[in-house]
């Protein structure tokens, strides 16, 4: 049973990240009505305005804080109690992050900071969106130096060599986070903030944004590991199996410290300025990112497969039929696996360095981003929220909310069916992304992609009422549900899998060959940056 402190830490993250949740959908349902010309937006608000607030509250506030909430309470399930230090670090980053991310909605409502959440430079917000950035910034390092902390308390205490498999993925993914927003901080607390304070006067936009692709392309494994702990250590729980292998877990967690940070490029592939040999170079540390999520599927598929056999099944797929279809704890990250496949071969094609020159700012990327993101990982973080929360709040998970989860879930991938669907199929006919509805002067290409953004708007609009029927499930599972225990879920190693080797948990072998990498990838690029920097961009609000 979890201690009261923590639940207090995580429920108060879970609660942040459904609110913004709520805030988010609802921007992202207008956004597809606007864009499917269904409607036009009332009382002033602007496109751009409502799609940053969308991109800020759902890709950087509700994953951010979802995450948080499940890796403290996964850690203290996994590491014990939350020792004092580790405890109240871990408020005051909670307490810095929400006030930079209420700060910042405070500003992208008052229509002082319309830059959408990558922020681009020459696009100028008000310098107290800047300052609420660092905030969210340096409290999620308070929370990284917090688990750190625990893990480290643990073992000094325990003596032992190997944390448990939970606690040293999530000290593996804050590794990974603190070491990838060192680039975005920079670039915020040395270019934008005496920028746009008026300090000085131009900001050197090539550097603006590499620092924060830099920081952008480990942002989605950041979200993305999370929901593979689910898939590694819960999900073979939850179907009556084992953990594949401890050792191979590890190694794709190594990986993705090691490959995440220095390709950065591959989403400025048709930036000018950077040397193609450079683009070409992180284009191909880009397709070794790819190895540890194949080592991923692998490792699922074995999982389900031995635990389907075990149950009896036979014939070539006859372990499928034998999965817990109807357990809501299994179908929700389940369906999130699936979706994956197509979104990890969408992210393949989209590094490839040529066919990027196809993609690259249509509504395909907006596409792939909506399975990748948006579904393979929120759908697996529904499915933890369905015994998260009961867990957290001392209740169970009902029949009629597993029923209703199910229901949720197959909503999910409906609506998310059509508008990711129709997002790609225009994408590639040349529909930019973010951009408001327009026939641009009834121009014939651009008529035939209204058809497609009316579909988008019945997907999004079954997204909403998808996202309503979650929220009301959480309000349940927090507050109404019948009170009793509701396990954590932690799988257990298959007997016969190969003994961990301890050379994975060697933090200081990793970090430093990640720096180095890192060093290789981006020290040249940077240096001509430098030596050729242009005179540099003032400031421009055009909303
Ligand atoms: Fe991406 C743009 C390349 C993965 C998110 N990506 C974006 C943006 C976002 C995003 C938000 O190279 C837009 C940013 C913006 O606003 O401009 N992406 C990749 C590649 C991968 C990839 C190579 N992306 C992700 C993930 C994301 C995410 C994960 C969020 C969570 N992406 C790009 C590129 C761009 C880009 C370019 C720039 C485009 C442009 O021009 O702007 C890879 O990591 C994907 C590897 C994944 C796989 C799939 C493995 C499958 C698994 C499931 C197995 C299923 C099972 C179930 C076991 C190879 C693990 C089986 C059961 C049965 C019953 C069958
Ligand atoms: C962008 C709809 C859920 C992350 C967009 C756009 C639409 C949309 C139409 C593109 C607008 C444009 O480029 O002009 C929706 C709907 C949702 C939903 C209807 C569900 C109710 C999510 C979720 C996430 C997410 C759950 C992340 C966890 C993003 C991001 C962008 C975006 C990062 C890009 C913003 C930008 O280009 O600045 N969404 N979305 N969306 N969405 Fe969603
Ligand atoms: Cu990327």
């Amino acid at each position: 049973m979890i201690n009261e402190k923590d639940t207090r830490l995580s429920k108060a993250f879970i609660t942040v990240s459904f609110i913004a949740l709520f805030l988010g959908a609802t921007a992202g349902l207008l956004q597809t009505l606007v864009r499917g010309g269904v409607i036009e937006l009332p009382a002033g608000i602007g496109y751009y305005q409502l799609l940053t607030a969308h991109g800020v509250l759902l890709a950087l506030i509700f994953t951010t804080y979802f995450i948080m909430g499940f890796l403290y309470a996964g850690i203290s399930k996994t590491l014990g109690t939350l020792y004092e230090v580790p405890l109240k670090t871990g408020w005051l980053g909670f307490w810095m992050m929400t006030f930079g991310t209420g700060l910042a909605t405070v500003f992208i409502l008052l229509n002082k900071a319309t830059v959408l959440y990558t922020f681009y430079a020459p696009l100028q917000a008000s310098p107290w969106f800047y300052i609420a950035l660092v905030h969210v910034i340096v409290g999620s390092w308070m929370c990284a130096f917090s688990m750190w902390r625990q893990y480290y308390i643990w073992k000094q205490i325990t003596k032992k060599k190997l944390s448990p498999l939970f606690s040293f993925m999530a000290v593996m993914t804050m590794a990974m986070w603190f070491i990838a927003t060192l680039g975005v901080a920079a670039a915020v607390i040395f270019q934008f903030i005496p920028w746009s304070f008026g300090w000085v006067e131009k900001i050197d936009i090539l550097i603006s944004r590499t620092l924060f692709w830099y920081f952008g392309h480990p942002l989605v494994y950041f979200w993305l590991l999370p929901a593979y702990m689910c898939w590694y250590v819960v999900i073979p729980k939850i179907i009556g199996g084992k953990i594949f292998s401890d050792a191979l877990a590890r190694l794709s967690f190594v990986l993705f410290l090691l490959f995440s940070i220095p390709v950065g490029f591959h989403h400025q592939l048709l930036e000018p300025g950077i040397s193609h040999s450079w683009k070409f170079f992180q284009v191909v540390l880009t397709f070794m990112v790819i190895i540890p999520s194949l080592m991923t599927a692998f490792s699922m598929f074995a999982v389900f497969e031995t635990t389907g056999r075990r149950k009896g099944a036979k014939g070539l797929l006859g372990w499928l039929k034998v999965l817990p279809w109807s357990d809501v704890r299994f179908f929700a990250p389940m369906v999130g696996m699936l979706i994956f496949i197509p979104a990890g071969a969408g992210g393949i094609i989209n590094a490839s360095h040529q066919l990027n020159q196809v993609v690259h700012n249509t509504l395909w990327v907006t596409g792939h981003f909506h399975l990748t993101v948006a579904s393979s990982v929120t759908l697996t973080f529904f499915g933890i929220s369905y015994w998260l929360i009961p867990y957290l709040s001392g209740r169970t998970l009902t029949k009629k909310m597993h029923k209703l989860g199910i229901i949720q879930t197959v909503m999910w991938a409906v609506g998310m069916f059509l508008m990711s669907g129709a997002m790609h199929l225009v994408g590639l006919f040349g529909a930019p992304r973010r951009t408001a509805y327009t026939t641009y002067s009834d121009h014939p290409q651009a008529a035939e992609w209204i058809p497609y953004q009316a579909v988008m708007a019945v997907g999004g609009t079954i997204l909403f009422l998808a996202i309503l029927l979650v929220l009301y499930i959480a309000y349940y599972l927090a507050f109404r549900a019948p009170k009793g225990e509701t396990e954590f879920p932690i799988g257990e190693v298959e007997a016969a899998a190969v003994q961990t080797p301890i050379i994975l948990e060697n933090w200081k072998l990793w970090v430093g060959i990640s720096a180095m990498l890192i060093l290789i990838a981006y020290t040249l690029p940077f240096w001509h940056m430098i030596e050729h920097a242009p005179p540099g961009s003032q400031g421009y609000k055009f909303w």
